[in-house]
């Protein structure tokens, strides 16, 4: 399995050790590449504690309080759940979500635009060998993902302050990259409803708002599909949502941003870190 750069990222359990020391980054080799700061390098990579990253989350859903999530998902329910890939394929289908493999584990940091990042082993299954199962046609070039209405079970889509459902999307060579799953389980357990169960979207050199929870249905597009964050703030969230350090943002400084658990700010990396892997996809 090829290791990602900033964390070493392998397909067994590296987190079950808990703590990633700089040393397995230098055995790595990232330091020598360059991709550890010696900064970094002075203080350890630790995956956040499991309860911290399941009650403090964001879902706007259910409220604007990252704390209040994990209470006000208790209510809602995600069985049974149907997924719909659908357009511009040869085979649309719909999934038993029991179907799809969830062997791939990969250790990511999830960082929001907000400034802040949890480090989490997720579950699942490559979105590319998804994709591959519906044969997207020539037309495709966008993947569209729309989230979960249920606005009797979920509180902030009563008010219509915001393009109910979420929807996000990728670039059809964005969604074919390795790095890109569909997460089904996070810690080895069943996605919790707080961080997007039963299936989700994670993009790890992206900004945290891409990676969609709870997802419905996956349509791909000819057009540039627009982001619900992208449509009512578009000042503040591209389509595109590559994590980037020098790209100024009206309300937070992205040069910085704070490990979930620890004290002090650590440098914001170009692509979050996966810099080697996709900034070809940018060239
Ligand atoms: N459906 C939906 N998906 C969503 C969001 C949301 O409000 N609704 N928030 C996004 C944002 S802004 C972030 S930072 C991540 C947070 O994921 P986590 O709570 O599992 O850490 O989920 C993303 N996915
Ligand atoms: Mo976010």
């Amino acid at each position: 399995m090829k290791r990602f750069t900033r964390f070493p990222v392998t397909d067994e359990a590296i987190y079950k050790s808990r703590r990633l020391l700089i040393k397995q980054a230098i055995a790595c080799g990232l330091v020598a590449g360059g991709l550890v700061s010696p900064a970094r390098g002075a203080s350890e990579i630790s995956v956040t504690s499991e309860k911290r990253a399941t009650t403090y989350c964001n879902y706007y859903e259910f409220s604007s309080n990252k704390q209040m999530i994990h209470h006000l998902a208790k209510a809602f329910s995600v069985s049974p759940w149907t997924l719909t890939i659908d357009g511009e394929v040869k085979k649309p289908i719909q999934v038993e979500l029991s179907i799809l493999p969830d062997d791939v584990s990969r250790t990511y940091p999830m960082r929001c635009v907000e400034g802040w990042t949890a480090v989490i082993p997720w579950q699942g299954v490559m979105l590319r060998d998804v994709l591959s199962m519906v044969e997207p046609n020539e037309n495709a070039k966008y993947v569209k993902f729309y989230s979960v209405f249920r606005p009797d079970e979920m509180p902030m889509q009563r008010t219509g302050n915001f393009p109910w459902p979420y929807v996000e999307g990728l670039r059809l060579d964005e969604a074919m990259h390795p790095l890109t799953m569909l997460a089904t389980k996070m810690y080895d357990k069943p996605l919790t409803k707080q961080n997007g169960a039963p299936i989700r979207l994670v993009v790890p050199w992206k900004y945290g708002y891409k990676s969609i929870k709870a997802i419905t249905r996956i349509e791909l597009t000819q057009n540039q599909p627009v982001g619900s964050w992208q449509q009512a703030v578009p000042s503040e969230y591209d389509f595109l949502g590559n994590v980037n350090p020098n790209q100024p943002h009206p309300r937070w400084s992205q040069r910085r941003e704070l490990l979930l658990g620890e004290k002090r700010k650590r440098k914001t990396l170009m692509y979050n870190g996966f810099e080697s892997d996709v900034a070809a996809l940018y060239a």
